[in-house]
């Protein structure tokens, strides 16, 4: 935008209309920062192209629930990462509200579920059928679990519902919820070694998936409104009674105000789209290469010029 007005005369300009002369402000971008590896390398790559664009960028560590409301009323600008399976429900709330745009999918399939390294099915070979899961519950005890199987969730905020899952579906499972991401990696990295059986929550796309050959759990399919109305999925009397999506979207929001504000801004992140492989590889610049998110954003940005340059012209 700065360029076309240097380029221009002022009497082209009278010409041009309005709305394409309109500059971004000045005020800082918020973008905020969640707690798993591709959201974070994801937002500081768009925070590089938008700095690069000559937008001002600020970053803030934000909760992924609350986040929704915090775009809703503009105290931050986007969000990078709407995961179907976890926010999905956040997001559809603050859509009713209003305030928050969905400025478009990724082009990306994502799934959020219940998951198991391969050799965990030389144990409990039925898998993955949830039943078949169900019946090998002894294999996943623990002495913090008892009798009952061991299924470490993720972090709360992520609200997987695993222990309504377990209850709504009478399953013999004590859920324990990771303090992080890490946590998640850790426990089947310390499985790996004598192939101890272990079913853990996992996403795709994921750096995961290239370390860990590994298989989700299938449980009833997702049904719109298993989460809302207890009639929808097998047992008639609870919510969550159904598995997450298995074809899941991702996409991006923005405060309603960000277009007025900041039009350029706002039609880059229109056109950025990133697809299941890119996702999966900005997460292992962290979890395996041990970046910083900053640093693995630039690298990222470096290996793909030709996946983001259009972006910007
Ligand atoms: C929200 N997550 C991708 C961690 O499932």
């Amino acid at each position: 935008m700065k360029m076309m007005k240097t380029a221009l005369t002022a009497g082209a300009l009278a010409l041009v209309p309005f709305a394409v002369l309109a500059e971004d402000s000045s005020d800082p971008i918020v973008i905020p920062i969640h707690n798993w590896s591709s959201q974070i390398v994801m937002s500081n790559v768009v925070g590089q192209i938008l700095e690069g664009a000559g937008n001002s960028v600020e970053y803030v560590t934000t909760d992924s629930q609350a986040v929704y409301e915090s775009v809703r009323l503009g105290d931050v600008t986007l969000e990078m990462e709407v995961w179907e399976g976890a926010f999905g429900a956040s997001f559809r709330a603050a859509m009713e509200k209003g305030g928050i745009v969905d400025v478009g999918d990724h082009n990306a399939v994502t799934r959020e579920d219940w998951w198991y390294p391969m050799w965990t099915k030389d144990a409990c070979p039925g898998l993955p059928d949830w039943k078949a899961l169900n019946d090998c519950a002894a294999i996943f005890a623990t002495p913090e679990t008892g009798e009952k199987g061991r299924y470490l969730d993720g972090p709360v905020d992520w609200l997987k519902h695993g222990a309504e899952r377990v209850e709504a579906l009478d399953m013999n499972f004590q859920v324990i919820n990771a303090g992080s991401a890490a946590a998640l990696w850790a426990e089947i990295g310390a499985a790996e070694a004598d192939k101890k059986p272990i079913v853990v929550f996992n996403w795709t796309p994921n750096f995961a998936e290239a370390v860990w050959p590994g298989e989700f759990v299938e449980f009833p399919a997702w049904e719109e409104g298993c989460d809302k109305d207890p009639a929808v999925g097998p047992n008639p009397d609870a919510l969550y009674d159904c598995g997450n999506p298995a074809t899941g979207y991702l996409k991006k929001a923005a405060w309603d105000g960000m277009e007025a504000k900041w039009p350029a801004a706002y039609a880059i992140l229109e056109k950025v789209s990133f697809t299941n492989p890119q996702i999966a590889q900005m997460a292992k610049l962290v979890d395996i290469d041990e970046l910083e998110p900053d640093e693995a954003a630039t690298a990222w940005m470096e290996a793909n010029p030709d996946v983001w340059s259009g972006w910007v012209n």
